[in-house]
């Protein structure tokens, strides 16, 4: 007789590079490219010895026939995902509207959409149903693959509704939830007009997991007083039912970076970029194009230090890599013109015929090109309006062993709660203040930058990705444990 291990089903919105393991591009009727990541998430749960992983999501394309759905199945098979298939109508309702329209920017506070209230509210409802009807959808394809023991790891905004999904459907399921975005203060959940429902579909999990000790706070105040629930230590308890609520702040996988460090071309790389930046300190920021990562802000907080500080105007270099992200949507091409436009006065205003003090790039840079800017920065910058983790900021300190540079980052991305005493915190909308505490990293002395650089180090290498997973999935299985315990006495 063969026992399988039991198998933890890892559910996103979509399966895509970066953080989850794949993407898919067609290449003929029955054929298709899987590009496979071994970056974030992935790495972090190999590292989970009792379980094997499993992913569900949303391929991210529109594979209308059978043959080509099929298709797609088997390859992605092969990698241990399986794919959840939506038509063109929900992704534009679901996926676009109700996750990436309303949920994201709310989440970040910046508020429901204003454009058009009456043509919102309208559309809000219907979006709204698009969304049950895709978490529903997703719940179909975990319950066709569940075996019993199997753990369920629900992930992020897009699948508030899976849980009681699942529940309802099988009430044994052991189903946890992670939000990677901030859960907003109780104040802002309160315009959503589901939010009531939203609350209740999440607390049908066992176990619900944010970044940080504050969003878990939001979450059990919106569930007291939105839904008049007892908000305890330990979590929500309605009639009866008890869901642990904990903060687990992710991490990255750190040795991956430090071991990419000591490769021959990632050296050779660093030689380059000393050589084409020599005599200048370089400033980084690497994001998404996205409205919540403040780049407008950092830049023209650049824009005011060089202003005020007339001889760093030749010694200093910002290097933004901003990825584009929803480039189909009107607010996010807004911010691309809006960057280009502040990057190009800037430039023409500081720059000489031989050098340029921004440089920005509107592309992602692959894994080893990203390390070595990382070593070679003197001065990272992460001015996020608002951030669930941010692992850029991460991702910099694991690079700065033998640099150790100084990390500038926002009091508004949830990295603040634990690279906090080692970074130096803004608020980003303060440009006056970033711009200080740009001169300060600039001139700060090399024991104080080791010191801090030391207190960052030390938490990136411990708080990692492996250790973020393995820790939630096992106060899954306790939580789960103590609830049987629990129900016999
Ligand atoms: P993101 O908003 O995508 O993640 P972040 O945590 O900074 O933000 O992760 C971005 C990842 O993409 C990093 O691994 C980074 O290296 C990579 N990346 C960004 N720009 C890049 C570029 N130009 N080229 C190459 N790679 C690039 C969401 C939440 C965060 C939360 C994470 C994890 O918004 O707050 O930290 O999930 O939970």
């Amino acid at each position: 007789v063969t026992i399988s291990s039991p198998m933890l089903v890892i559910v996103v919105g979509r399966l895509m590079r970066k953080m989850l393991p794949v993407s898919a591009v067609r290449k003929g009727k029955e054929t298709w490219h899987l590009e496979i990541s071994v970056g974030g998430l992935v790495s972090a749960l190999l590292g989970l010895k009792e379980f094997e992983a499993r992913w569900i999501g949303w391929a991210g394309v529109n594979v209308p026939d059978e043959a080509g759905q099929r298709a797609l199945e088997k390859a992605l098979a092969e990698k241990k995902c399986i794919p959840v298939f939506l038509d063109e109508e929900i992704v534009h309702q679901y996926y676009n509207g109700y996750c990436n329209n309303i949920l994201w920017p709310l989440f970040h506070y910046l508020g429901l959409p204003q454009e058009d209230r009456l043509a919102t509210t309208r559309s809000f409802q219907s979006q709204f149903d698009a969304y049950k009807k895709a978490n529903q959808m997703f719940a179909d394809v975990v319950n066709k693959y569940y075996e019993e023991g199997d753990v369920v790891w629900c992930h992020d905004y897009h699948l508030m509704f899976l849980p009681k999904c699942l529940k309802e459907h099988n009430n044994t399921m052991k189903v946890g939830w992670f939000l990677h975005t901030p859960f907003p203060s109780s104040e802002i959940h309160r315009t959503l007009p589901s939010r009531s429902e939203l609350l209740r579909s999440v607390l049908a999990a066992d176990l619900v997991g944010f970044h940080t000790y504050d969003y878990a706070r939001h979450f059990v105040s919106a569930c007291t007083r939105i839904l008049g629930l007892e908000g305890t230590p330990e979590g929500v308890e309605d009639q009866g039912k008890l869901t642990r609520i904990a903060a687990f702040p992710i991490g990255i996988d750190s040795e991956r970076f430090i071991r990419a460090l000591k490769l021959p071309q990632v050296q050779d790389h660093i030689k380059e970029l000393q050589e084409r930046f020599a005599g200048r300190k370089v400033m980084l920021g690497v994001d998404r194009l996205d409205m919540i990562k403040g780049i407008p802000q950092k830049i023209l907080a650049f824009e005011k230090f060089l202003e005020e500080n007339p001889k760093w105007r030749d010694k200093v270099v910002l290097l933004q890599i901003a990825v584009p992200t929803r480039t189909d949507v009107p607010e996010y091409q807004k911010l691309t013109s809006q960057v280009h436009e502040i990057v190009g006065r800037i430039n023409g205003r500081f720059g000489t015929l031989s050098a340029v003090p921004i440089h920005h790039l509107d592309r992602s840079l692959d894994f080893h090109a990203l390390c070595a800017l990382y070593a070679v920065t003197d001065v990272a910058l992460v001015t996020s309006l608002r951030d669930g983790m941010n692992l850029v900021s991460y991702e910099f300190v694991a690079c700065q062993a033998s640099k150790k540079g100084v990390l500038i980052l926002s009091e508004f991305a949830g990295a603040a709660q634990s690279l906090g005493a080692g970074a130096i915190l803004v608020n980003p909308w303060n440009i006056t203040e970033v711009a200080a505490s740009i001169g300060y990293a600039l001139n700060m002395p090399a024991d104080e930058r080791e010191r801090r650089h030391h207190h960052n180090f030390m938490h990136v290498t411990t708080h990692t990705s492996q250790e973020w997973a393995a820790t939630f999935v096992s106060e899954l299985n306790d939580t789960i444990v103590e609830a049987q315990i629990r129900t016999r006495q």
